[in-house]
């Protein structure tokens, strides 16, 4: 593959030009030096510019019918189909997935599209009854004006698209900063839509470094913000954006449990945490990080999930015999080895190393084995988010310790469960405070017609995809109808 086939640029009032500020590059994840595309990043002024030709090109865009709007939606992920490949595989190469998890990434961002298409064909709002005569009252939506759209580096067209497509079927315009580590893809999605022939305005990429962010909450035009990435930065853009009274929905960290009960399936259970935790390198918000399993099957469970473990292969992410490639980069990576070293003195036991190669982006599958008491709750390993795979495991005794476990930490996003008694499934939907419950399914993984998003540190404000991005994307006006 030509690697070197991009200028980083940014996408303003529909014209791709060079940004004015400092020189930026993209590298392959496995290995800084492969440098695959250079340019400059957006300045502040940049920036304005292009929520000034988004606001310019609001009005117009709302008011074409919305199937004309899907329209463009639909040209765009025909793009993104007839690509598939070689963006997968840049994917691939940028962030550090594999090939087949970047391939199926950009088919994924296709499907979002044209889920959101057809938003035309449901329904626009909700009729109620009056309890005055000769009266019907009816709740309408309409676009906030110009959106916001911060991503993370993780999945670096699937999140910009869940969060792009809706807002634009719903009559707003987009100022998109992606994650300044996955710019390649970014453009990629930005092209399909400009190759869709979208009016120019309604789309505005910005390529640069996080403190761009800081532009977004400073500008006048700015009607609602969407996000995802770290708590941290969240919690700060919510308080900015709380503060000017602006709509903002902030998708944040994880720390996810796979509940594994006496009674469960083990070799779909064992599967299922080998994809939750490792796929992706486990850089996924929905990864399970903490597994917590039945004393009854505890050591059956792990002998077939480090037997799975054992086949597993770290390495070049576009060699098709991997599973798993590089962290997104060598900081990360570094990142993770810190947090490893701090649990292990922590008191952690490491029960289970991988393989993978040595450069310093790699880090091999790992579990770890914390006690079931208050210095194992306690451990870094337990509480903090590490997007790395590093698995930590608690043994306990029944049911109700299994569902307090999972339940002691401050993040909330997903969940998964394995057993067959359906009264478990239950009271886990009932106590858990997850966003996500998945029962016998692995913990990551989301649809795009359904809500997606979590409670506690995980997330804020209206969920994402399906009916809940409408209310999201839009404003409502009640209006009391009498003939
Ligand atoms: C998935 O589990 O497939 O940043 C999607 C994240 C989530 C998306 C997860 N917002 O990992």
């Amino acid at each position: 593959m030509d690697t070197m086939t991009t200028t980083l640029r940014q996408y303003i009032n529909g014209q791709w030009t060079n940004g004015q500020g400092a020189g930026i590059s993209t590298a392959a994840a496995s290995d800084a030096q492969q440098v695959i595309a250079r340019g400059q990043a957006a300045t502040a002024e940049q920036v304005q510019q292009a929520f000034a030709s988004a606001a310019a090109a609001q009005a117009s865009w709302a008011k074409l019918p919305m199937a004309e709007r899907g329209g463009y939606l639909l040209a765009a992920a025909q793009h993104l189909r007839e690509h598939s490949e070689q963006f997968g595989e840049e994917l691939a190469l940028e962030e550090g997935k594999t090939r087949a998890e970047g391939i199926g990434e950009v088919l994924r961002a296709a499907q979002i599209l044209a889920y959101y298409a057809g938003e035309s064909e449901r329904a626009a709002g909700t009729v109620y009854q009056s309890p005055r005569a000769g009266e019907q009252i009816l709740v309408t939506h309409k676009p906030l004006g110009v959106v916001g759209v911060i991503t993370p580096f993780n999945f670096p067209i699937g999140i910009p698209a869940w969060k792009i497509a809706p807002a634009l079927v719903f009559g707003n315009t987009v100022v998109f900063k992606p994650a300044s580590l996955v710019p390649l893809l970014a453009i990629r999605l930005v092209e399909s839509l400009h190759a869709a022939g979208l009016p120019a305005g309604v789309v505005n990429l910005v390529i640069g470094p996080g403190a761009l962010g800081d532009c977004f909450l400073a500008d006048e035009h700015l009607a609602g913000l969407s996000f995802t990435g770290s708590t941290g930065v969240g919690r700060q853009l919510c308080a900015a954006a709380a503060a000017r009274g602006i709509p903002v929905q902030a998708e944040m960290g994880g720390k996810n449990a796979s509940v594994v009960l006496a009674d469960a399936d083990l070799d779909l259970a064992s599967e299922q945490v080998l994809y939750g935790a490792f796929r992706s390198t486990g850089q996924k918000c929905t990864a399970t990080s903490r597994l917590i399993l039945d004393a009854s099957i505890a050591d059956a469970f792990l002998a077939k999930l480090t037997g799975l473990l054992d086949a597993w292969v770290t390495g070049d992410p576009l060699d098709p015999a991997v599973q798993m490639g590089p962290l997104v980069d060598a900081k990360a990576a570094g990142a993770a080895r810190a947090s490893l070293a701090q649990a292990l003195a922590e008191g952690a036991e490491l029960i289970y190393q991988g393989r993978g190669p040595a450069q310093e982006s790699f880090m091999a599958p790992h579990i770890l084995l914390l006690a079931p008491t208050e210095a194992g709750r306690n451990n870094i390993a337990w509480r903090e988010e590490f997007f790395a795979p590093i698995l930590c495991v608690t043994v306990v005794d029944g049911r109700e310790a299994a569902f307090a476990a999972a339940q002691d930490t401050q993040f909330g996003l997903s969940l998964a469960l394995f057993t067959r008694d359906l009264s478990a499934a239950l009271e886990a939907q009932n106590q858990l405070d997850v966003g996500i419950l998945h029962v016998n399914s692995e913990s990551a993984g989301a649809d795009p017609h359904v809500p997606f998003g979590g409670a506690k540190a995980s997330g804020f404000g209206p969920k994402e995809q399906g009916a809940a991005a409408r209310e999201f994307y839009t404003h409502t006006t009640t209006v009391y109808l009498k003939g």
